[in-house]
């Protein structure tokens, strides 16, 4: 007989090196269980979570070098990519708007502006999977309405060149997106220019539920000027607050109070602690892995990209290693809170006896 949901687990994550979901932080396990039934939907009803809301986004905006920041909780990066889209339509000018965008970019942006009717010009990256800003520069018009750069792509960890992108986009007269979904909480620390006081950014999005370790769902949209949410906003007559600016209407007041409790605990610390341990076994591994003669994509954050042999990708998956892989086929190692030393060398052992070396 099937065990009854009750008596049923979540898979672990030991073998798991596909995912950027990760184990959440304790406390934010705790803060999730409080607020299970608390809809940060209504502020004016619940108001200790909205209060809670107000600290994670505060939080959010001191990460991501804003000092008086714009935005929510949203359900993941999706919705936070699909808002600062919808955002950037509402606010074009044009009759026509696009949306200029690296093939590199998450795919939540080819749902945005499915719904939201605008076209998606994609354009290529250079040799290192980066934007390539000439490329960008020759697909936006005057019609373009949002620029795209990524900050942690999903595929090879790269940024994007966040500056010369916000350059290009203020010249055109158009907005700047960041999405920092996964990377957001790595690149304080790792040097690079990315944020709203690196760079003319005007949204950005970041995820709780990725790298900060809030439980799912907690994503992140941050905007520098009132001006974003309020073309978001829509008018609600039989709610205590006149207007809502999210996507969804009842939210999870879990992944809320998950998402501040989270940073309260880590920022900047532990997550700076992270970024440390994270980026020398990633290091570690890429040189394990070339060493075997793998050919890796050298890694810029957390994730390792590398070819392995077809056969050898699908043995060491049968084997209950999560594995995924790369649009052009390399297998992607994201180095998450919950992969450490002893799991990848367990994973190069499996790979070793897989391939009879
Ligand atoms: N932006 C970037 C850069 C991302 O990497 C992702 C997700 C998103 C936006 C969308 O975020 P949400 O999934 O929160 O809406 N990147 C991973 C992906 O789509 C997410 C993921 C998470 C994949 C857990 C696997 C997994 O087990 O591949």
């Amino acid at each position: 007989m099937q065990p009854s949901v009750g008596e049923r687990r979540s898979q672990s994550f030991d073998r798991v090196l596909s995912s950027m979901c990760t184990e959440p932080h304790p406390a934010a396990r705790a803060a999730a269980e409080a607020f299970l039934a608390s809809n940060p939907g209504d502020p004016a009803t619940y108001d200790a979570v909205a209060e809670l809301e107000a600290e994670a986004v505060d939080l959010l905006g001191e990460l991501a070098g804003l000092a008086e920041p714009h935005g929510y909780v949203t359900s993941g990066g999706t919705e936070a990519n699909v808002q600062a889209v919808h955002a950037a339509r509402n606010l074009a000018e044009s009759d026509d708007p696009n949306v200029v965008a690296p093939e590199s970019a998450h795919f939540s942006f080819t749902k945005a502006a499915e719904l939201l009717g605008v076209e998606l010009r994609t354009v290529p990256t250079d040799g290192d999977h980066r934007a390539d800003v000439d490329a960008v520069a020759a697909a936006v018009d005057a019609d373009t309405a949002l620029v795209v750069g990524v900050a942690g792509s999903t595929e090879y960890g790269r940024v994007d060149p966040i500056p010369a992108l916000a350059d290009l986009a203020s010249d055109a007269g158009s907005r700047l997106h960041v999405d920092a979904a996964w990377g957001g909480f790595h690149l304080p620390f790792s040097g690079h220019d990315w944020g709203f006081d690196d760079a003319a950014v005007d949204s950005l999005t970041v995820d709780p539920h990725k790298v900060g370790r809030a439980v799912v769902p907690a994503g992140g949209l941050l905007a520098r000027d009132a001006r974003t949410l309020d073309a978001l906003a829509v008018e609600t007559p039989y709610l205590e607050t006149p207007t809502q600016a999210s996507l969804t209407g009842t939210r999870s007041g879990a992944g809320v109070a998950a998402a501040a409790a989270a940073l309260e605990e880590l920022w900047p610390d532990g997550y700076r602690a992270e970024y440390e341990r994270a980026i020398d076994l990633t290091e570690w591994l890429a040189v394990e892995l070339g060493g075997r003669g793998y050919p890796v994509v050298g890694p810029e954050l957390p994730l390792v990209a590398v070819d392995l042999p077809d056969a050898l990708f699908e043995a060491v998956r049968g084997e209950g290693w999560k594995l995924a892989g790369t649009g052009t086929g390399e297998a992607r190692i994201v180095v998450m809170p919950h992969v450490d030393r002893g799991t990848l060398e367990s994973f190069l052992d499996a790979l070793d006896r897989l391939a009879g070396t």
